[in-house]
This record gives C-alpha cells, structure tokens and sequence, in this order.
C-alpha cells in the first residue's frame, strides 16, 4: 500500500534518475567532443546506474501497488566550459539528489511507510558513495589544472575503472 503523496513523490524520483541518466549521457557526449574518450565512458557507465537507480524506483513503486507515471524528461545542458567544471555540475548535482532521497526518506518516516524507508535506505548509502566519488574526481582535475600528460593519465584511469573511479 502507498498514499497518492508518496506514490507522486516516487515518480518524480524516477524522473530525477532519468535525467540523471540524461545529464551523464550528455556529459559522455561532450567529453567524446573533447576525445577524451576514459571520462566519456565513465559516464556512460554512469547514465547507465543511473538508469537501474530509476528501475529500482519503477519496480518498487508497481510492487507496493502504485502507478507508476512517467513525466517530461528536461533537457540537459550540452556543454561545460572544461572537464573540471562538468565534474563540479556531477558533484553538486548528486548533493541535489541526496537532498531529494532524504526528503523522501522523510516523507515515507512521516507516513510510517517501513517498506519504503527500508528500500530507500540503499540509496541514502549509494548516495555517499555517489558524492564521495564526484568529489575525488573534482579534487583530482584541481590539482591537474592544465596538466596535459595529468589529464590524460586521469583519462585513462576513469576508462578503466569505469564507475567505481
Ligand atoms: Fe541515482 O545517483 Fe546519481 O544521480
């Protein structure tokens, strides 16, 4: 069971996930401009957690016998004026999700929703995860400033390493 507050609530979560997806592509495309082809894969990489984080919402959402309703998906910027100013767009922009999660999170405490906070709670810890990593790679392109060879190496690092850079 979920009230049509948390039901409206989870779906505009899942809308948050699909543009986080969007954003993330959009950055790969960007960076893909720059070839820099490492941190264009990590954030496909990204785009595509994103994406399983809008499923998991999507999926819990039809279980707890809500209806799920996809919205409008805005459009993402398509640009950052460097690698270090899109990576500070990924970090303040998982902040923001963070605050939408806890604000959930609080809404389902308010409606004594346990399913809901229990199942949130993977997100409230996926969440550090998702600031800390934004956060390493804004320290990393700091010091980089305009490093050629540092770039590259970093580039090369996040190919690898994929998401868990
Ligand atoms: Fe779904 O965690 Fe990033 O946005």
């Amino acid at each position: 069971m979920i009230s049509k507050k948390l039901e409206t609530a989870l779906n505009k979560q899942i809308n948050e996930e699909i543009f986080s997806a969007y954003l993330y592509l959009s950055m790969a495309a960007y960076f893909l401009s720059l070839n820099l082809d490492g941190f264009a894969a990590w954030m496909k990489n990204q785009a595509q957690e994103e994406m399983s984080h809008a499923m998991k919402f999507f999926n819990f959402l039809d279980e707890m016998g809500g209806r799920v309703s996809l919205l409008a998906v805005k459009e993402p910027e398509k640009n950052w004026k460097s690698p270090l100013a899109a990576f500070t767009a990924v970090s303040r922009h998982e902040q923001y999700i963070t605050s939408c999660i806890n604000e959930l999170y609080r809404l389902a405490g308010s409606e004594k929703n346990n399913p809901t906070q229990i199942m949130l709670q993977w997100f409230i810890k996926e969440q550090v995860e998702e600031e800390s990593t934004a956060t390493k790679i804004v320290f990393k392109l700091t010091q980089i400033k305009d490093s050629v060879n540092g770039m590259w190496i970093l580039d090369k690092q996040l190919g690898a390493r994929g998401t868990g850079a």
